[in-house]
């Protein structure tokens, strides 16, 4: 069933009435037994009705293959069945039954190379898969078929989203491949147990019993990840201690990666460049001395030998403080390509971060990495990716695209998003991102004529890349539900859907995470699902709507308009809304600092044209007067006040709707939502009032509406 806005809001009114319909009075009548989100979307709850055609499609399991990889598999549909169907499913050894779900490649199973299959399997790459219903000695049978067991692991929990879904099992015909290589979380977690913008509790990686003692979690971790195809994550801060690299920090790295392998997650490192200096005792790091090239080297190969399929290095260069070539007036280029030569005989890469914001560059941090890069383009080694994050800024609420995307036309680049939500209510406010990465991943570069979205830029579709790949700075902590906010678990979810395919749209996945993480009921799901879709606009709208950014201060947190000072003038709230008497904004034009001419036309001419430019955007690109008409005729002003005002009522109808579902929810999850929503419906309106009483000393208006 699809619920339509208006009996969303019917429903809605029925629950504030005490009404409710069907088999959600029937719920309302039993309890659901409390949870604590530790499951995440892997809860694999009784699916409902379809019960009984599962029970018949899935009869038998046979899992060829003899890897760590494939006795994960087999415990996964154990448990899985044991929960769903009620009931555990025989093993098949010899003979295929009927109803038996088939799993393997064509290297370890002969029955899947006798479907011959080939074509399909050579389309579907290393990590893809086959799943289909099909017939093996006539008899109907499933088969999850791939070309690595990772493979297989990934189709076998696609047919389990299909089960927790409650979707059709008994005619598929599904093949899939990931559109991006890599998929990578990043933590910015440190070695003494914290997490930089970190909201779920300490790190997970307990580093003072690693390498010995193994926490169930980094299992369980992993688990997560390979449940929605995340293939990496680079354990440690970019802001990076260099005793990772020391051979006591490695151990323990390795021992992580041993229990991430099996499910196909790569361990990455994020590496201080001043390593040599710092660790090693050479008296420099410049990367062109050879004792510096030779230490990188020994370095890359200490760590292969302990971790054979490490991934690379992720590197935070002049940056914010961080040590880089340029401290030794070397280029961004020739610190990469330094330690990716380090790297290349073993086959890992170096991600280097665009987040760079070198006051010499430019006055407007806005338009720095993409002059610094850009000039650098095609000095880049292979086995560099330049990873920029999706605005040019810093995961505000609302930015254009990076136009770095589509800008970099001879080294591949990756996408950078924030699970964490730094600048998006923490853990304490609900915001679903699925949305805000379709924007961006849709958003329209231009850079090879119409079509050239960020996402296909990511792919190699518009300029071609042989490193191709999205990460996610991300959010789980030791927190019992991972995440700190329940439905900051959708954040991590949304990840890695995303990542694994760009054109999934946010409301399908919303969809798919509502029915695993809560319920398979058409009414509650339907209910959270809309609640998610719109709550970023809803963050955006009570912080900092119409392309107004960084009005907060240290903690990122709490608005603070009138931060005006702090070390760097870009750290401050002033220097990107410029309020005065005269208006507010950032003149980006082609008449104020030419940052419009980043990007491709005609996105620059349209970002450049007040009357064309998406209004979202505004006071990012331009400056205007306070009595600037907007498109619905109001002043600007008036807007402003307007879409705050809006903002808080909409965090207060989110607190309203979550309320009506009391019953539908376990209460344990509902009360921990319900007090975040306290929380955040009471931020909403600190952050109208603020800034409303803040920028009204500019405007000299009043507010619309106010007394
Ligand atoms: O968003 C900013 C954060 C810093 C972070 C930096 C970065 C890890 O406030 O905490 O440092 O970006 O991305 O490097």
């Amino acid at each position: 069933m699809r619920l339509s806005r208006r009996e969303f809001m019917a429903a809605g009114m029925a629950g504030a009435a005490g009404l409710c319909v069907g088999s959600q009075a029937a719920e309302l009548s039993r309890p659901l037994p409390d949870e604590d989100g530790y499951k995440l979307w892997l809860r694999y709850a009784r699916p409902g009705d379809v019960i009984q055609t599962y029970r018949k499609v899935v009869q038998h399991i046979r899992v060829d293959g003899v890897s760590a990889t494939c006795r994960i598999i087999l415990s996964e549909f154990d448990s899985a069945a044991k929960a769903m169907l009620g009931r555990a499913i025989p093993l098949s050894m010899n003979d295929v039954a009927e109803g038996t779900l088939l799993i393997g490649t064509p290297g370890n199973s002969a029955q899947i190379r006798e479907l011959h299959w080939a074509t399909d399997l050579g389309a579907v790459g290393d990590e893809g898969y086959i799943i289909r219903s099909a017939r093996i000695e006539n008899k109907p049978v499933t088969v999850i078929a791939a070309n690595s067991d990772i493979g297989s692991l990934y189709g076998c929990f696609h047919f389990l989203r299909l089960m927790q879904t409650a979707q059709p099992i008994d005619a598929l015909n599904i093949i899939e491949r990931p559109a991006l290589q890599l998929r990578l979380m990043n933590h910015w977690d440190n070695l003494n147990g914290t997490i930089e913008r970190g909201y779920a509790g300490r790190s997970l990686w307990q580093w003072n019993d690693l390498p010995d003692t193994l926490s169930p979690r980094y299992a369980d971790y992993a688990r997560a990840c390979a449940s929605i195809g995340i293939n990496g994550a680079v354990v440690n801060n970019v802001n990076a201690d260099p005793r990772v690299l020391s051979p006591e920090w490695l151990r323990k790295v390795a021992a992580l990666a041993d229990v991430w392998r099996p499910y196909g997650v790569h361990m990455y490192l994020s590496v201080n460049f001043a390593s040599p200096v710092r660790l090693g005792g050479l008296a420099t790091a410049d990367p062109l001395d050879q004792g510096v090239m030779d230490w990188w080297k020994a370095k890359a190969d200490e760590i292969y030998g302990l971790i054979p399929d490490f991934g690379g290095f992720l590197v935070k260069a002049n940056s914010e403080g961080q040590p880089g070539p340029k401290t030794y007036g070397r280029t961004h280029a020739e610190g990469a390509n330094m330690l990716a030569d380090a790297l290349a005989p073993h086959k890992g890469n170096v991600m280097w971060r665009a987040f760079v914001y070198d006051e010499d560059i430019d006055p407007d941090r806005a338009k720095r990495a993409y002059i610094e890069f850009t000039r650098l383009d095609g000095q880049f080694r292979p086995n560099v990716a330049i990873q920029v994050k999706n605005g040019p800024i810093d995961f505000q609420p609302r930015e254009p695209f990076h136009p770095l995307f589509g800008g970099m036309k001879h080294t591949p680049v990756i996408a950078e998003i924030q699970a964490t939500q730094e600048y998006l209510g923490q853990a304490k406010h609900l915001v679903y991102l699925g949305t805000m990465w379709k924007e961006f991943l849709d958003s329209d570069t231009h850079a090879k004529g119409a079509g050239s979205t960020v996402a296909h830029v990511l792919a190699g579709k518009v300029h071609p890349s042989h490193i191709t790949g999205m990460v996610s700075v991300t959010n789980p902590g030791l927190d019992t539900n991972w995440c700190g906010h329940h439905f900051s678990q959708s954040n991590w979810y949304a990840f890695g859907r995303l990542a694994w395919n760009p054109a999934l749209s946010a409301r399908e996945i919303a969809d798919e995470w509502a029915r695993m993480t809560f319920t398979n009921n058409d009414m509650t799901r339907a209910i959270i699902r809309i609640m998610m879709m719109d709550s970023r606009e809803t963050f955006v709208n009570y912080t900092m709507p119409l392309g107004l950014h960084h009005l907060i201060g240290g903690n990122h947190y709490a608005p603070m308009p009138w931060n005006s000072r702090a070390p760097r003038a870009d750290w401050t709230a002033t220097y990107y809304h410029q309020a005065s008497e005269d208006g507010i904004g950032f003149d980006r034009t082609r008449r104020g600092d030419r940052a419009v001419e980043q990007y491709f036309p005609p996105v620059c001419d349209r970002f450049d044209d007040i009357a064309q430019c998406p209004e979202v955007y505004l006071l990012w690109f331009h400056r205007c007067a306070w009595d600037y008409r907007m498109k619905s005729g109001k002043t600007l002003w008036d807007a402003l006040c307007e879409t705050y005002q809006q903002g808080a009522k909409q965090a207060a109808v989110l607190q309203k709707t979550w309320q009506f579902l009391a019953g539908q929810v376990d209460a344990r999850r509902h009360a921990e939502v319900a007090d975040r929503l306290v929380i955040q419906v009471a931020d909403a309106a600190k952050w109208r009032d603020q800034i409303l009483e803040y920028f009204g000393q500019f405007s000299k208006r009043p507010r619309p509406g106010a007394s």
